[in-house]
């Protein structure tokens, strides 16, 4: 099938790329494939400053799934900017920048940082779960949610498509959704993770530093594919970032069907690094096997009416 698919004015060669968080800015993964070849590569979240993170353990294993409070763990934009975006430049990667702040300002001034960089689009996370100021609280807030999609949107370059990443723990996601519409979001990305809980038997306490996760896996899949589903009705007009517990192609088309038009693999690259170029190569079979052409073709087929 034709896999070129559009995140806004940002054209991507095929519509599989690694989720926020997995891989700071690729470089982990070009040891196993060239990050070239996937549709995208979406940054850790990045701040103004370098950052510590949460106190350890930060990352517990849980049958069901992945839980993480790694806190914002980062170098700054600064070491971002003279680093890692130009790393990923050089190897021909399409980079999707994620910034995350406290307060408004702080993600105004990472666009403006942005602004005389080259880069295929910015992803606004207003949804980590584990910021002591709760970075989450702009995601589950229409108002708040809005007016940092609207600020980032003026600071941004225009010719730079801004994603608004959102979170699940919300009572309606499309209340959500389209506030970021209104405000000038070119797209959405969901979702961020749920958040959960671990006890080590052991210790008898929580298992993780930071008490609290952020759940991602298998675990969260359909809770994904219901809000990628929602989204898409409460703004279909707006191109969809789909992830959440993304393990095989057949899950990517699950992804598409509901509404994404582009798909990210988080937590399956840590048990396989190779896991996005095999869910890749997955999709276009399954595209194939049911007479899709291309990509956009099944983009929310399965709103449709039988
Ligand atoms: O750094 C984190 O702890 C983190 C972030 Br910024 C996020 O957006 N989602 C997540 O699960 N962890």
């Amino acid at each position: 099938a034709d896999l070129n698919t559009r995140l806004g004015s940002f054209a991507l060669p095929n519509p599989v790329l690694t989720a926020s968080g997995c891989a700071a800015a690729g470089r982990e993964l070009s040891q196993f494939f060239d990050v070239a070849d996937l549709g995208g590569i979406v940054t850790k979240s990045i701040m103004l400053r370098a950052r510590s993170g949460r106190p350890t353990p930060r990352m517990a294993e849980t049958p069901s799934g992945m839980l993480n409070s790694i806190g914002l763990q980062g170098p700054g934009i600064d070491s971002f900017l003279a680093n890692d975006l130009p790393w990923l430049r050089d190897h021909g990667a399409r980079a999707v920048v994620s910034i995350a702040g406290g307060h408004t300002d702080e993600f105004v001034a990472l666009a403006k940082r942005l602004y005389n960089h080259k880069l295929d689009a910015i992803e606004v996370n207003i949804s980590c779960p584990n910021v002591e100021s709760r970075g989450q609280v702009f995601a589950c807030d229409p108002i708040a949610a809005g007016r940092v999609i609207s600020a980032v949107r003026r600071a941004a370059h225009p010719n730079v498509p801004i994603l608004a990443k959102l979170s699940p723990d919300v009572t309606d996601i499309g209340v959500i959704a389209r506030a970021v519409a209104d405000a000038g979001a070119d797209g959405i990305s969901l979702i961020n993770t749920l958040l959960g809980l671990a006890i080590d038997l052991d210790t008898m306490r929580p298992a993780l530093g930071g008490v609290t996760g952020g759940l991602s896996g298998p675990a969260i899949r359909p809770v994904a594919l219901r809000c990628v589903w929602q989204v898409h009705q409460a703004v279909p007009h707006l191109p969809l970032l789909g992830m959440g517990g993304i393990l095989t192609g057949r899950d990517a088309l699950q992804f598409i069907l509901a509404g994404a038009s582009a798909v990210s693999v988080g937590t399956a690259v840590f048990h396989d690094p190779t896991a996005p170029i095999r869910i890749l190569a997955e999709l276009n079979h399954e595209l194939d096997q049911r007479g899709f052409s291309s990509v956009g073709e099944a983009v929310g087929f399965a709103h449709h009416s039988a």
